[in-house]
């Protein structure tokens, strides 16, 4: 009984030996892990870039065509690099079973499979940005582990069938067991020694980047400068509530201490700047808003920080931007770019910058550390590009950044925007008097009024609270009558310059949504 699973009900005495399905799938799946492994361990030398399994995730997430991208980030929001590579290992997983099974009585064709599993992988590290040349051992390593394990288990389980005699059998039965569970432990021990190795200890290298003295300090809050007492934001978000974008898989980690920028293209004293060089220039705190163009009319991608840092037009200035230039081509370590309207970051009182420091602190490592860019007024994919590494002053003609060609806007300033925070959608509250509170913003123009209405009524002019600058957002609060039933409560802001919200509504490409918030109440 025990031999028909090993070697298959239907196995005739004289045909050549076959693995039962079982044993054939277990096979797959080890040979797969054991590459798996064997790559991320040479990744932990050659850099996180270069293990097979997070290329080809990084490289989904570059390939996917924008309605993918935007449907992922709705349905999970920040998970949705999680369930990316989950579903990849469940891609991987059945693609390993299949491997197996196809390879009953001779391992070619699983090895095939799995050799063929490591070249998708092996494109996909060579194809990645910032990759060293000895990158390529990584997939090389998977590649071979796969094929060697799959060969050799392959062969120990075919000795287990070939064994009739009934101990004979049970040695080789267990010779595969120990066998499987033996490349298991190894492979187990190989990921997370991998695991170690990629990560440079940036926790200690944010420690040593320390406090920032001496620093031109943002003013005060304001008392009055939110109504998150009403249901607002407050208006500061504490680092760990700052909305996150980006489109890495694993966030670069990066030590100050061996970080560098280069800026450079057309500009008459190109330089290359350490982080201590670029914290020795005059430190300036501003406190600023920052929007992602992916925001949905009532979204929350919008936060508000106290940037730290170097003022970038100075630098700029410093470096001689030669005439005709366009845009400042920004790239991070992990090969993300942004292009931004040079007029823009050299407008002495815009007050883009180069930020290292966030709240007080060094920049989270998932906000960028060392060294970030945030340009007041821009939405986040044309100006605020993470983990810097370069600065080309070039033209539009010469370099396409990264979301261009995915169907967004070259120029994006933040479009003037508010929301409801309270009440929520769907509450059921008191009729009567309603207080509404909520949040608006207009980068680096300033909100003039916000507005209220509810369902197709009269406008009603809403409280603000207390301006910071015009860089920031601004909440708001505005009583409201509500009879008994279900109500629509609307709100529309108009900015410094006199431009008032559309309620035409436009989706977030190519250059950001337009429409009324719209909170649906019952009043009882
Ligand atoms: N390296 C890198 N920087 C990036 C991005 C990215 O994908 N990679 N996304 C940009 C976008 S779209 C936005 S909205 C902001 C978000 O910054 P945050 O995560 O600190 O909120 O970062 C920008 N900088
Ligand atoms: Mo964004």
């Amino acid at each position: 009984m025990v031999q028909r699973v090993w070697q298959g009900a239907d196995e005739r005495d004289d045909a050549p030996p076959r693995l039962s399905v079982r044993v054939a799938a277990v096979v797959g799946l080890v040979a797969l892990l054991a590459s798996l492994a064997a790559g991320h361990l040479v990744a932990g030398f050659t850099g996180p870039q270069s293990s097979p399994y997070l290329a080809v995730g990084n490289s989904a997430v570059d390939l996917s065509p924008a309605w993918l991208t935007d449907f992922a980030k709705n349905a999970f929001g920040t998970a949705n690099k999680l369930v990316l590579l989950a579903g990849m290992a469940i891609v991987l997983a059945l693609l390993a079973l299949l491997a197996g099974v196809l390879s009953r009585r001779r391992p070619a064709g699983g090895i095939a499979l799995i050799v063929g599993l490591g070249v998708v992988g092996m494109a996909a590290v060579l194809t990645r940005p910032e990759v060293s040349p000895l990158a390529v051992l990584a997939p090389l390593s998977s590649i071979a582990a796969g094929a060697l394990v799959f060969g050799w288990l392959h062969r120990v389980a075919l000795e287990g069938v070939a064994d009739s005699a009934e101990a004979a059998f049970d040695t080789s039965r267990r010779r595969f067991v120990v066998s499987s569970l033996g490349v298991v432990a190894g492979a187990g021990v190989a990921a997370t020694v991998g695991q170690w190795l990629t990560g440079p200890d940036v926790e200690s290298s944010r420690r040593a980047v320390g406090g920032f003295l001496p620093l031109r300090r943002a003013p005060a809050i304001p008392a009055g400068a939110d109504f998150a007492a009403n249901g607002t934001p407050t208006l500061i978000t504490a680092n760990r509530d700052f909305y996150t974008i980006h489109t890495a898989l694993v966030v670069p980690r990066l030590r100050a201490e061996e970080w560098e920028l280069r800026l450079h293209g057309m500009v008459s004293r190109p330089l290359t700047l350490t982080f201590d060089q670029l914290r020795a220039r005059p430190l300036v705190e501003r406190t600023l808003t920052l929007a992602c163009v992916s925001n949905p009319v009532g979204g929350d991608l919008i936060s508000t920080a106290n940037f730290i840092g170097v003022d970038l037009a100075e630098l700029l200035d410093d470096a001689g931007v030669a005439p005709g230039a366009e845009q400042l081509f920004s790239t991070s370590h992990d090969g993300f770019t942004a292009g931004t309207l040079i007029d823009v970051v050299r407008e002495r009182e815009r007050g883009a910058m180069l930020a290292i420091g966030m709240n007080g602190e060094p920049l989270p490592v998932e906000h960028g550390f060392p060294v970030r860019m945030v340009v007041p007024g821009l939405y986040g994919f044309v100006s605020a590009t993470k983990w810097l590494t370069d600065l080309e002053v070039t033209t539009w003609a010469e370099r396409e950044a990264y979301w261009i060609p995915r169907g967004w806007a070259r120029e994006a300033p933040v479009k003037t925007q508010s929301r409801i925070d309270a009440p929520g959608a769907g509450d059921t509250v008191e009729s009567g008097t309603v207080l509404v509170a909520g949040t608006a913003w207009a980068p680096h123009t300033g909100i003039d009024s916000v507005q209220v209405r509810v369902d197709g009524g009269g406008w009603h002019r809403a409280e603000l609270a207390t301006e910071v600058s015009v860089d920031t957002w601004r909440m708001w609060r505005a009583e409201v009558e509500v009879p008994p039933d279900e109500h629509r409560i609307s709100c529309r802001a108009t900015d410094r310059a006199g431009v008032t919200q559309t309620g035409n509504p436009q989706p977030v490409t190519p250059d950001g949504a337009t429409g009324w918030h719209t909170v649906t109440v019952t009043a009882r």
